[in-house]
């Protein structure tokens, strides 16, 4: 039966506001979110995670819901439109990058799969912030997103618990975002905030007052931890997520029938990263309070509990000094001792102990002990941790440690993103890959149809044209729609090197200036936030938007190369971005990105990968063959080795290749000076280079500089180049996260399908 939206706005659609007819879709929403129903079962897992980065919701949802087409056509009819309410809709900022995207697509495939799952989490206020530039340096505001109407995304439960801190307690509320399944019943997720908090602590952009957490707890995702208030602040937060978390699945499991000795016949906890560590002595806590032993909560929690680890940067694993939990979460310090002589008496090696001889907590240490499975989220990071990052731990657990590698859901990364490549695979295979991705596949089918591989090109140039008019219209950039689009976007970090792209940009220069200009105009866009305390990060933005300004600046060579760094890059941009991407540039150093997942959706969309044999391209590497991707660099066992050995020396690179020691003396050259260039940050960045190079960027230049030069000759075989995209899209499939989360199902959390739909 068609739901009316008129029935919602109670006054015909042509005659409402942006706002009315916004509300009136969302609830539109809601209700049949509701009549869907939610995935139940005995068994439940919780996902907790310090970050759901969920993206905007309306049109998610219309076609999760299958409402998507009889919507646009009731406000088409009445001279209204689905995209404006797109445009008009807020993104809810909760979450910062990867990790976050991830467990945004989990919940999307566990409703899908009919699985009976919750996001657990926290309702910050102002989540990440919202990037803007100013003289060609970043600066952060707080991006206020509550205030644009979401209070009807984010439901009020009227759940409390009383979550105790050293010498204070808070009240929490539970708040719930329906996650709607594709073609099931739904999912949600629960995010908990405290009634106290005071916006107006914010004292300058995203600076407030540290101190006061019964008034900033939920202010901010990730606030600044450059002091020491700021890193006990997260301690808080990471604290008053998961007391919310216990309390509601102990409740939920005793609901359904648990005596808490078989609590994991009823709840599954996924630790996602390790902000959410503490729920494991939070848990045990709890258990022991309730009459069970320490020896027994420890197995109860054991088997509960599954922890993924997301990165193998040593300094992404957190650790806190005792002094910070015996200050916020003193009642937790004793367990936390507990656990600590637990593995003292039984394992002598340093490196795995949870409390080290400075006194400082390692919180990966206590999920590898104290959760049953252990995983990476790709092939290769899998076994970099097995084999050298814990191995240690791999050595004492060999049967805890699994691979899962990352996924994507093909709904918001296929079909809500790029409609134009939908139809034009619905129409050739049918459209049961939306729901069954390996179907994809079938495409290959079509490698050698010349009519085929014209409608791919049309496609794509149809998505550049989109985005093209969309930075004009919104942004005020112009772009040249049949220049190549060279997309570099992700979080910047200087082992993601997006340096390394922008010395190749700055080669690309000088050989213009020398009269050698590329077969055809390029146009690299990066998007990337910096947080806030990461100077050398603030620094690559400030070169890149420097760069692109002494681009702008010569007329010669700003036909053939511009560099566009886009503001405020978040999930509504990517879904505009990535459709629209020819080459995908995944070019991290070998051994340090975990997975990547944004080089899976540029895969399903098309765009042929530039990168290392690094996280999960490896695994794309197999699945599309050589011809269809372009790898360069040093393997992650040659780097590995270095790092062992000390003994690589930035300068000689430098020295010794005349082509990269013009583009880092560019750095601090005059041009860049002209052009609003600030030595301070500058000089910094050009002597971390010279003198560090931590993430190795000067190795891998050559051979970058070389397979980029091939793959854009390779560009103007536009047939063959067609096919690349098409193998592609065709093997996206493996990469979808009902997979991953299919794959989770199997091995770690044993949930039974809500089947009844
Ligand atoms: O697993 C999701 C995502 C991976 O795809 C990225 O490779 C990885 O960098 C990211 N990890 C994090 C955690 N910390 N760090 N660094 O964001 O997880």
């Amino acid at each position: 039966m068609t739901r009316l939206i008129t029935d919602y706005t109670g006054k015909p659609l042509n005659e409402c506001t942006e706002l009315e007819l916004f509300n009136g879709v969302l609830n539109l929403v809601n209700d049949a979110e509701k009549e869907k129903g939610y995935n139940t079962g005995k068994k439940k897992l919780y996902y907790i995670s310090a970050e759901f980065l969920i993206g905007k919701l309306l049109s998610n949802n219309l076609i999760n819901l299958g409402l998507y087409q009889d919507v646009k056509k009731q406000l088409e009819d009445a001279g209204r439109s689905l995209a404006d309410l797109e445009e008009f809709e807020y993104e809810p900022s909760l979450g910062n990058g990867g990790l976050g995207r991830l467990a945004a697509c989990f919940v999307d495939s566990l409703a899908t799969l009919g699985l009976p799952a919750d996001g657990v989490g926290l309702a910050y206020h102002c989540g990440l912030f919202k990037q803007n530039f100013e003289n060609n340096k970043q600066s952060e505001t707080p991006d206020r997103w509550l205030q644009w109407g979401h209070e009807s995304w984010m439901r009020s439960t009227g759940k409390h618990y009383t979550v105790d801190f050293g010498g204070f307690s808070l009240t929490s509320t539970m708040y719930e975002i329906g996650v709607t399944g594709y073609g099931s019943k739904c999912g949600k997720l629960r995010l908990f905030d405290v009634d106290t908090l005071d916006e107006r602590v914010i004292r300058d952009q995203i600076s407030f007052d540290k101190k006061q957490i019964a008034k900033n707890l939920t202010l901010f995702l990730y606030p600044d931890d450059s002091d020491e208030d700021g890193r006990i602040l997260r301690v808080y937060q990471e604290y008053f997520m998961v007391a919310n978390a216990a309390q509601l699945i102990l409740e939920e499991a005793q609901a359904k029938g648990s005596n808490l000795h078989d609590l994991a016949d009823y709840a599954a906890i996924q630790i996602n990263d390790t902000h959410p560590t503490m729920v494991i002595p939070e848990l045990i806590r709890r258990l022991t309070q309730k009459g069970i032993s320490f020896e027994e909560s420890i197995e109860i929690v054991r088997a509960v509990c599954g922890y993924t680890n997301h990165t193998i940067l040593a300094e992404a694993l957190e650790t806190w000094p005792r002094a910070y939990l015996q200050k916020a979460v003193p009642q937790l310090l004793p367990v936390i001792e507990k656990l600590q002589a637990y593995v003292a008496e039984r394992y002598q090696e340093p490196f795995v102990q949870i409390i080290d001889g400075n006194d400082n907590v390692h919180m990966a240490n206590i999920d590898i002990h104290f959760s049953h499975s252990v995983n990476g989220v790709a092939k290769l990071h899998t076994e970099i941790l097995k084999n050298t990052e814990l191995a240690p731990f791999y050595q004492i657990y060999p049967e805890k440690f699994n691979n899962k590698t990352n996924g994507i859901t093909f709904r918001r990364w296929g079909v809500m993103c790029d409609p134009a490549l939908t139809s034009l695979i619905n129409e050739t295979i049918g459209n049961d890959w939306i729901r069954h991705a390996d179907d994809l596949k079938k495409l290959e089918d079509k490698k050698d149809d010349p009519d085929f591989l014209q409608k791919i090109l049309a496609v794509k140039q149809e998505n550049k044209q989109n985005f093209t008019d969309y930075l004009k219209n919104y942004r005020g950039i112009e772009v040249d729609p049949s220049s190549v689009f060279d997309v570099q976007s992700k979080r910047l970090h200087e082992y993601k090197r997006q340096q390394l792209n922008l010395l190749w940009a700055i080669s690309v220069y000088n050989d213009m200036v020398e009269g050698k200009f590329p077969t055809r105009p390029i146009t690299v866009f990066f998007g990337a936030k910096a947080a806030p305390a990461y100077i050398i990060a603030k620094d690559i933005i400030h070169a890149i938007l420097t760069f692109s300004k002494v681009l702008d600046a010569d007329p010669d060579a700003s036909k053939w190369l511009k560099v566009v760094m886009l503001e405020n890059y978040n999930v509504s941009l990517a879904e505009k971005l990535i459709p629209a991407a020819d080459i995908s540039e995944q070019i991290s150093l070998a051994s340090k990105e975990a997975s990547g997942t944004g080089n899976m959706k540029f895969m399903l969309n098309g765009a042929v990968t530039l990168g290392t044999m690094d996280g999960a391209n490896v695994e794309i590497a197999d699945l599309v063959g050589p011809d269809n991707i372009y790898t360069f660099g040093q393997s992650s066992d040659e780097v590995i080795a270095h790092y062992k050995k000390a003994d690589y020396v930035s300068r000689e690179y430098y020295e010794r290749d005349p082509k990269l020691r013009k583009a880092v003396d560019f750095l601090t050259g005059d041009l860049m000076m002209q052009n609003g260039g600030d030595p301070e940050n500058l000089g910094r960045l050009s002597h971390e280079l010279l003198s560090k190079d931590w993430f190795m960027t000067f190795p891998d230049f050559e051979d970058y500089c070389e397979t980029k030069a091939r793959m854009l000759a390779d560009y103007e075989d536009r047939e063959s180049w067609s096919r690349k995209m098409l193998m592609n899209t065709a093997n996206a499939g493996f990469f979808s996260s009902d997979r991953t989360i299919a794959q989770y199902n199997e091995d770690i959390w044993h949930l039974t399908p809500d089947t009844d739909k």
